[in-house]
């Protein structure tokens, strides 16, 4: 497929996505959702991916929902356009592949909400963060208020979405909103640096790990311990042998 919306790539079995509409800041619109999605499906069916890399072009990572596209929308419209980027962010979420956004300035609005949707955050020292909807009288609906209050606490969830204040990588990297700031240059590199160095453990841990982190997140602690065991015993029959073995023989295991 041919996408306006996306710059597509793979480096081995990492595949890299570039947001490309560099003229209103890479702003999320309709015709991106429908993309991205197009996009994630190929992934699906290429069966050989086994990292996602997300980055912006341009002097943004994603200034947010797209405004323009916005302003007219009815209330029923609002919601549907939500839900979209709910859905989306949640199919993302979700992956069963490691997902690094790699923040090259501007995270705002929606695009804070993606990039809380990836597993992690790598940011430039360009990097800014911000929630800026309630200027616009709005609130975040891409399932940020929830994300964002999770993963760096209320206080923080509080502070930024109601102030709206842009803040940059290094406090970004305070609030744990960020996990690793680096240079401009070296950003794609370091996220692919990162990515290479998952990619070659467990895939069935790879994907027990984000299950037993993510859901467990939701749940009381007494299950979330269970669901800890019983993702734990699985991996005895499928990854855990080879690895386990590979250890003890001194070799790099072979997952297949
Ligand atoms: N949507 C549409 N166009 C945008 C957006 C955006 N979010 N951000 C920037 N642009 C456009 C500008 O209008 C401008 O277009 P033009 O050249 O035609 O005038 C172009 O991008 C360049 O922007 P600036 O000239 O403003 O660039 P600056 O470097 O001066 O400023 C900023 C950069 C500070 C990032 C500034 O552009 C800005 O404040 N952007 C808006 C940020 C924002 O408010 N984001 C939140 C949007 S709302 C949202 O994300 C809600 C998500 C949940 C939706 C739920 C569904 C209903």
């Amino acid at each position: 497929m041919d996408y306006t919306t996306l710059k597509t790539k793979k480096d081995g079995e990492i595949a890299i996505v570039t947001i490309s509409r560099p003229d209103s800041l890479n702003a999320l619109n309709s015709t991106f959702f429908k993309e991205f999605n197009a996009y994630l499906d190929s992934i699906d069916k290429d069966g050989n991916v086994k990292a996602l890399v997300i980055t912006g072009d341009g002097k943004a990572f994603i200034a947010g929902a797209d405004i323009a596209e916005m302003q007219n929308m009815s209330k029923d419209e609002g919601f549907q356009f939500s839900k979209t980027g709910q859905n989306t962010f949640l199919r993302l979420e979700n992956l069963n592949i490691p997902v690094i956004a790699a923040i090259n300035g501007y995270a705002l609005g929606g695009g804070c909400e993606l990039a809380l949707a990836c597993d992690f955050r790598i940011s430039n020292n360009y990097g800014k963060f911000g929630l800026p909807e309630p200027g616009l009288g709005l609130i975040p609906g891409y399932g940020g208020t929830q994300r964002l209050s999770r993963l760096s606490g209320l206080g923080n969830a509080l502070f930024l979405s109601l102030t709206g204040q842009m803040i940059d990588s290094a406090e970004a990297l305070r609030m744990g909103i960020v996990q690793k700031v680096v240079d401009a240059s070296e950003l794609l590199n370091e996220s692919l640096d990162i990515a290479k160095k998952i990619i070659v453990h467990g895939p069935n841990a790879i994907i027990a790990l984000k299950k037993v982190i993510r859901e467990g997140n939701k749940l009381d602690l007494n299950k979330a311990y269970d669901l800890e065991s019983k993702e734990f015993s699985k991996l005895f029959e499928s990854d855990g042998p080879e690895g386990m073995k590979a250890f003890l023989e001194k070799r790099k295991p072979n997952w297949n």
